[in-house]
């Protein structure tokens, strides 16, 4: 009996495998280390997921500041490390945020209606009838571009993994995000937009968070990412 409580909790621990995002990788060029210019979130050691959706963690998640810039060309294509393997069903969302005049990328903390979105992502079902996202079971996060019209400047940049698995009834869905401290270089004159708060953006009912997998399986065109319209430039 006892040998067959450990043998279920092993499974248990072995599905759940949350994750952290803790190295930016820019052109394919990871961050030297952990932290160095993403900001260390409260779940680095846990793993654990966000489950409200409208909690101040949503925004950034954030434990402290992290100690250096990435500088990020306009044009680049990045991604995170996972900790662990990005098993969870979901879409993978990016967002930007410009730090304000007079402000540092460094303390910034990122409030008021300051984010659009960069990038998300949409399901697949195959053959079979097996539904799989971008860089599902991967180790890293989907890629996503810098619009090459991005004014060039300081950011602070989120990347957010909702994984869906239990997202069929509310507060079901987690949240897995960081935010990295960034510089935008060689950027254009684009209007980003539009702009949203953290937060603020998502509540428990939206139909990308509050969702039954069940149904997007059989119409994955139907899923709608949480949050705004993703800007292009
Ligand atoms: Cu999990």
């Amino acid at each position: 009996m006892l040998f067959l409580a450990a043998l279920i909790l092993v499974a248990e621990i072995a599905v759940q495998a949350h994750y952290t995002f803790p190295r930016l990788v820019i052109n394919n060029q990871p961050s030297p280390s952990d932290w160095l210019t993403t900001r260390r979130t409260k779940n680095a050691d846990s793993k654990t997921g966000i489950e409200n959706p409208t909690s101040p963690d949503i925004r950034c998640y954030q434990a402290a500041t992290a100690a250096s810039v990435a500088t990020i060309p306009a044009g680049a294509t990045l991604h995170y490390l996972s900790t662990q393997q990005v098993n969870h069903p979901g879409p993978t969302q990016y967002y930007l945020a410009r730090v304000p005049v007079g402000g540092s990328v460094k303390t910034w903390d990122g409030s008021g209606a300051v984010w659009f979105k960069i990038g998300t992502t949409m399901p697949s079902v195959d053959g079979q009838g097996q539904m799989s996202w971008p860089a599902q079971n991967s180790y890293q996060t989907a890629n996503t571009t810098i619009p090459v019209s991005t004014p060039s400047g300081d950011y602070l940049l989120r990347v957010e993994h909702i994984a869906l698995h239990m997202a069929m009834r509310a507060g079901g869905a987690q949240f897995y995000l960081a935010c990295s401290q960034v510089t935008i270089t060689g950027g254009g004159d684009g209007s980003p937009g539009p702009m949203v708060a953290f937060p603020g953006a998502y509540g428990r009912s939206d139909p990308g968070i509050l969702v039954d997998l069940a149904k997007i399986v059989k119409a994955p065109d139907t899923y709608q990412p949480p949050g705004p319209a993703v800007w292009t430039g």
